[in-house]
C-alpha cells in the first residue's frame, strides 16, 4: 500500500528504523512479559516500579487503532560537564535519556503531518524491546539490551498505537548470533546481572535500577564506589560488546552547569524558583533533581569523573 511506504519512507529519512505488529499480537506480548512475572523470576518491586505499568489492551480512547509502529532512534552518549571546587567535571549520560518526551512528539508530528492520509499515532505503554524483537526490528544480547546492526545498543526505543493497516511483522525472538562465542558483558558487569543459568537478567542486581531510585535511597552494599561511572545508569556491559565497536565512543556535548548551579544541586533541596530553572535545563537530558546530589558524589567518590 503507497500510504503506508510513505510513513516507513519519512521515518527512514530521518535515519530511523522502523517495523510494525497487528493490535491482534496484544495478549501474547502480556505473555512474553508475564510468564517471567507468573513464575517468580521478577523482583516484585522493580515490576511494580516499571512493569505494572504496561497496558494491553486497545486505547479507550483510540478504538480505531489497527496496529502498533515500533521505532529506534540512534543516540549518542550525552556529555554534562559541572564545574565543581574549581575543576571541570566530565560525567555521562547513556544513549535513550535525553529528548525522552521530545522524540515521541516529533514523530508524531512527522508522521501525522507528512503522511497526508490522516494516519493518527497515541503513545503505546509497553515493553518496547519485546515489541521491537517480535517484529524482528531489533535482536537481543545476553545483557538484554536489544540491537540493530546499524547502530549497535546506541538508540531509543518507542513505539505507538496507529489507526493505519501495516505489515504485521510478528515472528520469534531472537538472540544475537555473535553471543553464542561471547561472554564480555557476563564478566564485566561488575553487580552480577548477567549469567549463565538464565537468558533473563537478575535486574534487581543492575546499578541503573539503584541510581534511577530519588536520593533519599542509599545505594545497596553490593554497589561499591568503584562500579559508579555514569550520572545515571551505567555503560559497563555497552561498552565493552563487540557489536557497539562502531558507536561505542560516539559522544555528543549536551550540557555545562556552573559552579553556582552545580552547588545548588549538591545541597538537594529543590524547593522554589531556581529548581524549577534547574528543572527545566536537566530534565529534557533525562536528569531528574530528584536524584541529586546522591549520583554525582557517588562519581566524584569514585574519581571516574
Ligand atoms: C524496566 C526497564 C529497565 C529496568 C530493568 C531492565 C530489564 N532488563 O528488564 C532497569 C532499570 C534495570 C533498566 C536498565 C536499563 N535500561 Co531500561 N527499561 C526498562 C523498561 C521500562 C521496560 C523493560 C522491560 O520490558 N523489562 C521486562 C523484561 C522481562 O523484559 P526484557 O528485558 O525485554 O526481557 C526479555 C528477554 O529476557 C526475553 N527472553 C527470555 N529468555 C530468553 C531467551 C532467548 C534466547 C531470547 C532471545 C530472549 C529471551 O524475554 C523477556 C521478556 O520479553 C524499558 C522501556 C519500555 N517501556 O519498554 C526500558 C528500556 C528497555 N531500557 C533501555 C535502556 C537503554 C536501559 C539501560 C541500557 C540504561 C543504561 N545505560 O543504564 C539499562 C540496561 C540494563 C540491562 N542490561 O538491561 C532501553 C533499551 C534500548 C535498547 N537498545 O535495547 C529501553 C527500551 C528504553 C527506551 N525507551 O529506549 N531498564
Ligand atoms: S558482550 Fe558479547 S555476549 Fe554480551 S551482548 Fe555483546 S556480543 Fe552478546
Ligand atoms: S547496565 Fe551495568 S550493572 Fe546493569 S547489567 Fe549492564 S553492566 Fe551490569
Amino acid at each position: 500500500m503507497t500510504e503506508n511506504r510513505n510513513i516507513f519512507r519519512l521515518l527512514e529519512a530521518k535515519g530511523y528504523l522502523a517495523r510494525s505488529l497487528s493490535v491482534s499480537h496484544l495478549p501474547e506480548v502480556r505473555k512474553d512479559l508475564e510468564i517471567f512475572h507468573q513464575q517468580g523470576l521478577l523482583d516484585p518491586k522493580l515490576y511494580e516500579l516499571y512493569l505494572a505499568r504496561f497496558r494491553y489492551i486497545m486505547p479507550e480512547s483510540f478504538p480505531d487503532a489497527k496496529s502498533i509502529i515500533v521505532i529506534a532512534v540512534p543516540q549518542p552518549i550525552c556529555e554534562v560537564t559541572f564545574n565543581w571546587e574549581g575543576r571541570r567535571v566530565r560525567t555521562i549520560v547513556p544513549p535513550t535519556y535525553a529528548q525522552a518526551v521530545e522524540m515521541d512528539q516529533e514523530i508524531v508530528d512527522l508522521l501525522e503531518k507528512g503522511d497526508g492520509n490522516r494516519v493518527h499515532l497515541m503513545r503505546a505503554i509497553l515493553p518496547h524491546k519485546t515489541l521491537a524483537a517480535r517484529t524482528g526490528l531489533v535482536e537481543y544480547g545476553r545483557n538484554n539490551i536489544t540491537y540493530v546492526p546499524e547502530f549497535g545498543s546506541f538508540y531509543r526505543l518507542t513505539s505507538f498505537f496507529t489507526n493505519r493497516e501495516l505489515p504485521d511483522d510478528w515472528q520469534e525472538v531472537k538472540a544475537m548470533e555473535r553471543c553464542a562465542d561471547c561472554d564480555a558483558c557476563l564478566k564485566a558487569c561488575p553487580t552480577n546481572v548477567i549469567s549463565d543459568d538464565r537468558f533473563l537478567l537478575h535486574a534487581e542486581r543492575c546499578i541503573t535500577f539503584h541510581n534511577e531510585m530519588p536520593a533519599d535511597t542509599p545505594f545497596p552494599e553490593f554497589i561499591s564506589a568503584g562500579m559508579h561511572n555514569a550520572l545515571v545508569g551505567c555503560m559497563i556491559c555497552q561498552k565493552v560488546c563487540p557489536a557497539n565497536i562502531k558507536v561505542k565512543d560516539w559522544m555528543m556535548h549536551c550540557n555545562e552547569l556552573s559552579e553556582d548551579e552545580t552547588a545548588f544541586l549538591m545541597k538537594g533541596d529543590f524547593t522554589g524558583p531556581k529548581a524549577k530553572l534547574m528543572a527545566t535545563r536537566l530534565e529534557p537530558l533525562g536528569l531528574e533533581l530528584s536524584m541529586f546530589p546522591r549520583n554525582f558524589v557517588a562519581l566524584l567518590k569514585n574519581g571516574s569523573a
